[in-house]
């Protein structure tokens, strides 16, 4: 600045260039920090209370109006009423009571299911139905039309994970209604696991479609299957183990915005901890322990969701053993250059 600019001139240039909507970089604080920040906190749903207070919403309130579906939303506290668990994910309870049916649609917002506790619902997928039982993860890729039903006794809750403040944050968010008709087939395989879930390394030959599709073509991927790898990984005696669930036909990531993986800490253990950039969401599948998520602990129990935001230290620590699935944006970070990972000894 010219030392010996007159005061009064300078307060006109502000208050000027504030009147054009523009800002002098130099008054800015912030911007660019060291590392990197967040208004996101380490924060956890319980399970109990996700459970039950979705039951309740499951008997009181009926399936109609925003999106046609009966999901609760993990709104983190520091995110400023926004109904997203990190600034980047979505995560929700969803409840279908016996015999109930969440319409079809579509929007380009991708999503995941993960079946925390029960089975029943069907979801179609563009058409092809799969079964959703205890520990599936289900795809609903973007753009593709979905819905869900319960021709079942019983009534099932589980996880929906979305990209959806990513998408909205983009500009990008699109949605259309289905048609009416519905679909109500029950096979025991959906044509997506007919095609793509022979079995480990067998890909049909040859492979559809001129253009390979940004999503994996297989669709759902079975408890039985993600606890066998667990179970082959941690039988060498290490502390835990991480599976990823992958495009069989590419090996990346199953969805291009999310990452899904299922860790499974080893009875009596303690993890190193470690950091990433972008956000996760982890739900207990099973058993119990503690997390530390950037300074804060937290007891976890069956059904609990926790938000892990940007860069914060995770560890985690176990009596029985603990079997987590976890969500995150690092598809997103890895595409821009911006994904760091380190693992900590605390
Ligand atoms: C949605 O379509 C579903 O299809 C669940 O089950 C949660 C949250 C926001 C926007 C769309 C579903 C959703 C959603």
């Amino acid at each position: 600045m010219n030392p010996a600019a007159p005061p009064a001139a300078v307060d006109d240039l502000y208050r000027d260039v504030s009147a054009a909507d523009l800002q002098p970089l130099w008054r800015l604080q912030g911007l660019l920090t060291e590392q990197p920040t967040t208004r996101a906190f380490p924060h956890r749903w319980p399970g109990t209370t996700l459970r039950s207070l979705a039951g309740r919403a499951r008997d009181l309130v009926p399936i109609g109006g925003g999106g046609d579906r009966r999901v609760l939303a993990c709104a983190n506290p520091g995110l400023g009423g926004a109904p997203y668990a990190t600034p980047t994910l979505w995560a929700a309870v969803q409840a279908l009571a016996a015999g109930e049916r969440a319409p079809a649609h579509r929007h380009t917002p991708a999503a995941l299911r993960f079946v925390l506790d029960g089975a029943g619902v069907w979801t179609a997928v563009d058409g092809d139905a799969l079964h959703m039982s205890r520990g599936d993860l289900v795809l609903t890729p973007s753009w593709t039309f979905h819905e869900h039903y319960n021709p079942g006794e019983r009534p099932m809750t589980w996880l929906d994970v979305l990209d959806l403040p990513i998408v909205q944050f983009l500009g990008a968010v699109f949605y259309q209604p289905g048609e009416a008709a519905v679909v109500d087939a029950r096979p025991a395989r959906s044509a997506s696991e007919h095609r793509f879930g022979g079995g480990p390394g067998l890909l049909p030959q040859p492979l559809d479609g001129p253009v390979p599709p940004a999503h994996s073509p297989l669709l759902a991927y079975r408890w039985p299957d993600t606890d066998r790898a667990l179970a082959l990984l941690l039988a060498d005696g290490a502390d835990h183990a991480r599976v990823r669930f992958t495009d069989p036909t590419t090996g990346r990531d199953a969805m291009p915005t999310l990452r899904c993986e299922m860790i499974r800490v080893a009875a009596a253990s303690v993890t190193g901890g470690s950091r990433q950039t972008g956000s996760q969401v982890l739900t207990v599948f099973s058993g119990e322990g503690r997390a530390v998520v950037g300074g804060v602990e937290f007891p976890l129990e069956q059904g609990d969701v926790v938000a892990v935001p940007s860069w914060a230290t995770l560890s985690l620590s176990t009596g029985p053993g603990l079997d987590l699935f976890c969500v995150s944006d690092a598809p997103v970070l890895e595409g821009l250059g911006l994904y760091r990972r380190i693992e900590t000894d605390d």
